[in-house]
């Protein structure tokens, strides 16, 4: 949303509060400037600002923006912190006697000094690649270039559905605090998994999905810190530069794949998956309906679908790779990724920068699947996604931004 939108709706409805979630690390920025917008316009005193989403920590909220904003500002971890923020917030307002908002973060005064650097293990040079194996066989894939696959039953992905990252992450199902009620397990059995049987069905009679798939396969070398995609000519199609880790095995994206330098190409995969864009229209309806707990758990619902076709499809390109031999049978083995490879997407901390989406996007050519890559990067509709997928048996998730 626009400030300028934000602002109209707090004005309209006369909002006593303005609350912004921020899910990409793009959006802390954004809320940044939205702040300075208010400020500007002289609305900080009218407007205390709650803060809250993956992307923002508390540190960030009420340390470096409290300090360029002229009002309050607060974070939330949850929505339940939020309300508590809101009864603070509205005392406040009302002059209840000795109301007063939580304290602010403090700034942690560092005692010890910064750790140096450890030193890099045996085997990865000071500067220059990590130790990752270059001699591991190169799999041949069915076909060079780009395929489109529509129409995906939900029984094929549906059983690669992470329920944990449902039923916790989306839905919020947990064990009371005082931990005398329904555990966990319980509530999974008697509220969870009913739960998801009975919108499972409705997603399947009424129609609201349409998986679709764009995924390819492209020759290439590594250069460096560059991956670098070769059309049938061995001409350059496009280049990814990926981030270095600068202590420890100082892995990199293209230290998997062959370097130039040896002659050889190598093969990556990439693809963009998505469930369509009905069931959007449906959450948005919910949503309109004010039924909450209903939008929340389909699209909850809806969302992890989006990561479990996204998960069905890299073990298919595993086994059209001929890689599938060492896929773990337990789902949960498989969800901890305990196989050959590793699906990576853009924006994650091996591979952080989004911008590269569009490289996806020029190659894939993801609008042939109804998908389309936003100015901001982000693909339409929501739940889709995007990945870079390695054959490397040494290949597995790490952070390269250089933080602990
Ligand atoms: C589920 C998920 C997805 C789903 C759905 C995303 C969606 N639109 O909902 C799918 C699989 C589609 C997806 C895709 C992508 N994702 Co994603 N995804 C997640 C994940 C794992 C959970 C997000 C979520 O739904 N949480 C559940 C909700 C309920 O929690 P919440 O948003 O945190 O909100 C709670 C609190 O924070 C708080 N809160 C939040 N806001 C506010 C505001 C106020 C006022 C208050 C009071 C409280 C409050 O209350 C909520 C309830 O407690 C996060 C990581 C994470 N742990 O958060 C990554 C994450 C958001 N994704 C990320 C990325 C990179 C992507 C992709 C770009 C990957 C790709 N290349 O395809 C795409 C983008 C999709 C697109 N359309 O372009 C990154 C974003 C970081 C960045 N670089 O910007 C994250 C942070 C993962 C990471 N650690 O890097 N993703």
């Amino acid at each position: 949303q626009p400030v300028s939108a934000i602002l109209e709706a707090a004005e309209e409805h006369r909002a006593d509060v303005i609350g912004m979630s921020g899910l990409l690390v793009k959006s802390t920025v954004i809320m940044k400037e939205n702040l300075q917008e208010l400020n500007s316009r002289d609305l900080a005193a009218r407007y205390p600002v709650i803060l809250g989403g993956a992307a923002l920590t508390r540190a960030y909220v009420e340390q470096d923006l409290h300090e360029i904003y002229d009002g309050e500002v607060r974070y939330a971890r949850d929505a339940f912190e939020g309300l508590r923020l809101m009864d603070a917030l509205i005392a406040v307002k009302r002059g209840v006697p000795g109301a007063k908002l939580p304290e602010l973060k403090q700034r942690r005064v560092r005692t010890t000094p910064t750790p140096t650097p450890a030193p890099a293990p045996a085997g990865s040079t000071e500067r220059g690649r990590s130790d990752v194996a270059t001699d591991n066989p190169v799999p041949a894939p069915p076909f060079w270039g780009t395929r489109i696959v529509k129409g995906i039953p939900l029984k094929e992905y549906a059983s690669w559905l992470d329920e944990d990252a449902l039923f916790k992450g989306q839905w919020g199902l947990k064990q009371t605090r005082s931990g005398d009620g329904p555990t966990y397990a319980d509530l999974v059995e008697t509220e969870g998994r009913p739960r998801l049987r009975g919108l499972l069905d409705r997603l399947q009679t009424d129609n609201l999905l349409e998986a679709a798939v764009v995924h390819g396969y492209f020759r290439c070398v590594s250069k460096d810190e560059d991956l670098i995609l070769l059309d049938d000519n061995g001409s350059e199609l496009t280049r990814f530069t990926f981030p270095r880790q600068q202590r420890g095995r100082r892995l990199c994206l293209a230290d998997f794949f062959r370097p130039e330098e040896s002659g050889q190409t190598d093969v990556v995969g990439l693809q963009v998956v998505t469930v369509g864009s009905r069931i959007g229209e449906e959450t948005a309806k919910l949503f309109a309906a004010d039924s909450y707990r209903d939008y929340l758990e389909l699209h909850g619902l809806s969302v992890q679908l989006a990561e479990a076709l996204a998960e069905y499809w890299h073990a298919r390109v595993r086994a059209e790779l001929g890689i599938a031999g060492g896929d773990p049978e337990a789902l949960q083995a498989m969800l901890r990724t305990e196989y050959q490879g590793c699906r990576y997407s853009l924006g994650y901390p091996a591979c952080p920068d989004l911008e590269d989406r569009a490289k996806i996007a020029a190659l894939l050519r993801p609008e042939r699947i109804g998908v389309h890559l936003s100015e901001e990067f982000q693909l339409h509709p929501e739940q889709s996604t995007d990945a870079i997928v390695l054959h490397h048996p040494e290949a597995g998730y790490f952070n390269a931004g250089g933080r602990p």
